[in-house]
């Protein structure tokens, strides 16, 4: 509904079947989700599938030593490594592959899509997942960049008190890709560094297929920005997708998975969990909602020049 109401011009072109195009889109989460939509885009328009598209888009972030939460220059852990998490999915075969705590490689998102197609399994985690990328002609490089290291001596983890949990820097942030291609299939790849000095092995909602990512041709695609603990929790990814399955709108569908995030933080006592949810469905109808005080912007292009900066709602809790 609140999608049909923000409608665009553009979108009206799309949604009468007007535009020359034939419908294409990509959005992406946060301001520099604008890098992933612009190298996207062009190979939607070549006709190339939404998981190239969107795989070229994050990849690109990755590249981006400016992005200091994604791939080279991610942010370090708390023993100073940078470790890198990601996944990818097909909306028409539901095909899927992830990395986790993945050290010296550039480009996760394109192993988690060798993982996918090289591999009978999902998942690969740390000197596995390593190991196979070296396997499969991926370079070992080191992932930090001179201002990312003087960042992390300024800002590092200080000691806890004994039997107090760690403290987390400042600064996170994914790039989740979702694109739709002309035959009409969803594609999403979700890439990142993770929590700011998070703990070794800490491993996010980013490279878990439901929490972080989740892709159906017949029910819409979701991403999952924000503090990966409370978007696992409540199920993230799949809960948004499975709304859109019920019949919502992808921007009702994020509305309700927020609520749902709202809850189980109150719950716990924890709130507010930074949490943003990003969604796009077969039709090329867009949805984003946050929790409050996320600020969450996300890129969004449906096959035109412009590349639009939205900012998403920020839902919250209801008082019970
Ligand atoms: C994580 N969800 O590792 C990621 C971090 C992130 O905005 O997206 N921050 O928990």
């Amino acid at each position: 509904m609140a999608d049909m109401m923000t409608r665009s011009p553009i979108d009206e072109r799309i949604f009468t079947g007007s535009a020359a195009m034939p419908q294409i889109a990509a959005v992406a989460t946060w301001t520099f989700g604008q890098i992933a939509v612009r190298a996207a885009l062009p190979l939607l328009r070549q006709g190339q599938s939404a998981l190239d598209a969107a795989l070229a888009g994050a990849q690109a972030v990755e590249d981006d030593p400016t992005v200091q939460s994604v791939g080279y220059g991610g942010i370090a852990n708390a023993i100073g490594a940078v470790s890198l998490d990601a996944c990818v999915m097909e909306g028409r075969t539901l095909n899927c592959g992830g990395v986790a705590g993945v050290e010296n490689i550039r480009h996760v998102a394109a192993l988690a899509r060798r993982v996918m197609e090289r591999t009978p399994h999902v998942l690969l985690v740390g000197e596995g997942a390593r190991l196979f990328a070296v396997q499969q002609g991926f370079p070992l490089e080191t992932l930090h960049t001179p201002e990312a290291v003087a960042q992390w001596y300024k800002e590092r983890p200080k000691a806890a008190p004994p039997g107090q949990p760690p403290r987390l820097g400042p600064g996170h942030d994914t790039v989740t890709v979702l694109t739709l291609d002309q035959k009409g299939s969803l594609g999403g790849v979700c890439t990142t560094s993770g929590l700011a000095h998070k703990l070794p092995g800490r491993v996010g909602d980013s490279p878990l297929i439901g929490a972080g990512l989740y892709v159906d041709d017949t029910a819409g695609a979701a991403g999952a920005t924000g503090v990966g603990e409370e978007i696992i929790r409540s199920g993230g990814s799949f809960f948004v997708v499975e709304q859109m399955r019920a019949g919502r709108s992808p921007q009702e569908a994020c509305e309700a998975a927020i609520h749902r995030v709202n809850a189980v933080a109150i719950r716990r006592g924890v709130h507010p969990a930074r949490v943003a949810f990003l969604a796009l469905d077969v039709k090329g109808r867009i949805g984003a909602a946050c929790t409050t005080n996320t600020n969450f912007r996300y890129a969004v292009n449906k096959g035109d020049q412009t590349v639009e900066l939205r900012t998403a709602p920020e839902i919250a809790a209801t008082p019970r």
